[in-house]
């Protein structure tokens, strides 16, 4: 049975097409730098934006129309997955990711759900031999149902913290059965809405308890992908643990867990905490800790997790710059955690808006590509900071001087003579550089 019956294989026809159902710039074939466009974008899709969200927000019920959605129960979960690998074909994506309860109803109990999880991942994984489809990361959602009110590893209930635990045991024993190259970890209610009422140590010495069994358990079934942490400032908390990149470090640090995770990293989560997606971006790559992405991007004009598809070729670019700075992501990917606009509410809107997404991505990555080869940024930084490859900066970096010695070097210095920034230059040549690779 096919669930998108007017819609056939999404092909590459280059800028000029106007055929609204083709890539205008994503070729997957296309090789960049050794490697094609699609080795180095690794798209995946979002299970729960695309197949099992239904529009509705906070003022409506939901718009979506989904020709699945005639079937109920695990009659509803079976549709899904086939709908799920009709499109990832049709799309010609490589990857996806899903929460536990996006693929399947809860039962009534936990052993309950997890038959149901049972037999719904048996029918992915077979779904997946035949396609050749990959799993990029699975969670688990410790969000939705009011269990989880005061949160999960964090919440103030021993028996939460159980729940919690068993729900990523059971998640973890999915990821190794469908080979999940990550397995991700998005505290969705791991924070507190005020000190009045809560235990901050206690709260976060669970939490770093609970990855440390997570991480044991792993350990001991022989998973070997890769741990991520999804950082989020807040929604729907006030304040989240893992507010960004920083804190999340530090945190990792603190209990020593910073050898077993990396950081999955999301575009609107980047511009609620006040920065921008490519400052997250960069923190995490300095530090050796860029995981894997979730792209999407926020609204400006709005103050919440709005979930767009990624369109700002600007920011895409940026983003790129970052990965291919990084070496490419590794076993991440770029996760599509962006859901159609509540009025975009025809299956169709799915693959345009999967369309736009994977085109400003390929944009991005030939534009920094570009940028990369002529060195334009990194030549400009290398002059910039160049008094510390020299002289008395030499010797600053290398840690052979003292506040004495400094002091001996200022203290007769007449002038200092500084250099512009050249912020508005370089601003002008990314433009050009993002123009040039999109005429191309
Ligand atoms: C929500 C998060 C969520 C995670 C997975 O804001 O982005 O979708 O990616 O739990
Ligand atoms: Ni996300
Ligand atoms: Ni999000």
């Amino acid at each position: 049975m096919s669930y998108f019956t007017a819609i056939n294989r999404i092909k590459y026809e280059g800028k000029s097409s106007k055929n609204p159902l083709s890539f205008k710039y994503y070729n997957p074939e296309e090789v960049i730098a050794g490697k094609t466009m699609e080795e180095i974008l690794r798209f995946g899709v979002a299970y729960w934006h695309t197949f099992t969200m239904d529009g509705s927000d906070p003022f409506g019920n939901g718009t979506m129309i989904r020709n699945w959605d005639r079937y109920s129960g695990m009659d509803l979960a079976k549709a899904r997955v086939e709908a799920s690998f009709e499109f990832y074909e049709k799309l010609n994506v490589p990857y996806f990711c899903f929460h536990d309860i996006d693929i399947a109803p809860e039962g009534n109990s936990l052993r309950e759900t997890n038959k149901n999880l049972d037999e719904i991942v048996q029918l992915i994984k077979t779904n997946m031999e035949s396609s050749g489809m990959k799993l990029l990361w699975n969670t688990a959602n410790m969000f939705t149902h009011p269990r989880f009110v005061h949160g999960a590893a964090t919440s103030v209930n021993a028996d939460v913290f159980a729940y919690s635990a068993a729900k990523v045991k059971k998640g973890l024993e999915v990821a190794k059965e469908l080979g999940a190259e990550n397995y991700v970890f998005w505290g969705g209610r791991e924070g507190y809405e005020t000190l009045l009422n809560t235990n901050m140590k206690l709260e976060l010495d669970n939490l770093g308890r609970f990855f440390h069994m997570a991480v044991d358990y792993a350990k001991e079934i022989g998973y070997t992908g890769q741990f991520l942490i999804e950082p989020k400032p807040k929604e729907p908390t006030t304040h989240q643990y893992d507010f960004d990149v920083a804190t999340g470090l530090a945190f990792l640090h603190t209990y020593d867990l910073q050898d077993q995770f990396k950081f999955n990293i999301e575009a609107n989560h980047a511009t609620l905490a006040g920065h921008t997606f490519e400052h997250e971006l960069h923190y995490a790559r300095v530090h050796g800790m860029l995981g894997s992405v979730d792209a999407n991007q926020g609204d400006p004009l709005l103050g919440w997790d709005t979930d767009e598809f990624p369109t700002d070729l600007y920011t895409a670019t940026l983003a790129m710059y970052e990965i291919l700075k990084n070496g490419g992501l590794g076993s991440g990917g770029l996760n599509f955690d962006a859901k159609v606009r509540r009025g975009s509410f025809e299956q169709e809107d799915l693959f345009h808006a999967h369309i736009a997404g994977m085109d400003s991505y390929a944009v991005g990555l030939k534009a920094a590509q570009k940028l990369l080869n002529d060195r334009v940024l990194e030549g400009f930084i290398e002059e910039r900071y160049s008094s510390f490859s020299r002289d008395i900066g030499k010797e600053i970096t290398e840690g052979t001087t003292n506040f004495h010695e400094l002091e001996k070097y200022a203290l007769d210095l007449r002038t200092v003579s500084n250099q512009s920034g050249r912020t508005e230059r370089l601003k002008a040549l990314v433009n050009q550089y993002i123009l040039t690779a999109a005429a191309e």
